[in-house]
């Protein structure tokens, strides 16, 4: 009953710069309060952070064979990465792309995402309580009950 939430490159400064736009909320905080959330809801969580693409990479084919489903933020490599593009694709599980902020309200370059073709759905712009949002969904969708 384990839902893996996966964490890319930067999300480890998180609470300690930019606050303007990520909030002052720490990735542990979120991993705290998710925990805590999926707990109650009588599911586990694997969080994780890391800067590198091929982790990342690796990480996304793990929760395929280990987890129920999957929230993921993918940092930069949203607007670049062919790699996780296509290993999201390869899941069978349900799987929810993630941000902080609203992507399409930045620069243009972030408005483009390789990863938004290969998920079941995109949150942005609710900034740490999107995490919460996302895994509220995420259970929905495993357990295929969209509503109430
Ligand atoms: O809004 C999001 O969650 C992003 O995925 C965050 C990425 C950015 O490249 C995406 O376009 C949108 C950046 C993560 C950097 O996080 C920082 C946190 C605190 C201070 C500096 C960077």
């Amino acid at each position: 009953m384990t839902v893996f939430v996966l964490n890319g490159p930067n999300l480890n400064l998180l609470g300690a710069r930019e606050p303007e736009i990520y909030g002052r909320t720490t990735l542990e905080d979120i991993g705290k309060a998710l925990a805590a959330a999926a707990a109650k809801a009588g599911r586990k969580v694997e969080f994780r952070q890391t800067n590198h693409e091929g982790l990342l990479v690796d990480w996304v084919q793990e929760a395929g064979a280990k987890g129920k489903g999957l929230i993921i933020n993918p940092g930069a490599y949203t607007h670049t990465s062919i790699a996780i593009h296509d290993a999201l694709k390869m899941l069978a599980i349900p799987k929810i792309e993630l941000h902080l902020s609203n992507i399409h309200a930045r620069e243009a370059f972030r408005r483009l995402s390789y990863v938004s073709p290969a998920v079941d759905a995109v949150i942005c712009g609710l900034g740490a309580a999107g995490y919460l949002t996302a895994l509220d969904a995420l259970i929905r969708l495993i357990d295929k009950k969209p509503f109430a």
